[in-house]
């Protein structure tokens, strides 16, 4: 009898345990995914002048969104252009990855994907303006899984 109700408050215990550490992992969840710092850099090719905003950190298979900015000379927001993005790996050739950008308005275009293995990743950006296929290319280091 003694033995059993001890075990119970062993599980009890182990149990509140468990809850807590889950609680905790969902607390740092959404504080990755909530408040996840970005950065922005900026290349000019042929009078267009790009801005990718990226993370600063993204893990493989984790969704990532990038926003491109185009600007002409003038410093006016370019519409209407078609944006893709070609990631690839500089250490090894990782096939065809080529995500599509959709128009959010005021020069800017949002990317939505995934990489699929952790490492660095050089992200060109083609930036097709009238005609001309503008590109630029940014660095993304992928965190392994956590
Ligand atoms: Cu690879």
């Amino acid at each position: 009898m003694i033995l059993s109700i001890f075990s119970v408050a062993h599980h009890a215990s182990r149990f509140t345990f468990h809850i807590a550490r889950f609680a905790l992992a969902i607390l740092l969840l959404a504080a990755c995914t909530g408040q996840a710092a970005r950065v922005t850099q900026k290349q000019t090719v042929d009078g267009v002048t790009i801005a990718f905003d990226q993370p600063q950190q993204v893990s493989v298979l984790q969704e990532y969104e990038f926003v491109l900015t185009l600007t002409d000379a003038a410093g006016q927001p370019i519409e209407g252009a078609t944006v893709f993005l070609d990631q690839d790996m500089p250490s090894m050739p990782m096939g065809t990855n080529q995500p599509v950008a959709e128009s959010i308005g005021g020069g800017r275009y949002r990317i939505r994907g995934v990489f699929t293995m952790d490492g660095e990743w050089h992200v060109t950006v083609h930036a097709i303006v009238a005609g001309n296929d503008h590109r630029a290319t940014f660095a993304q280091q992928v965190a392994p899984a956590s």
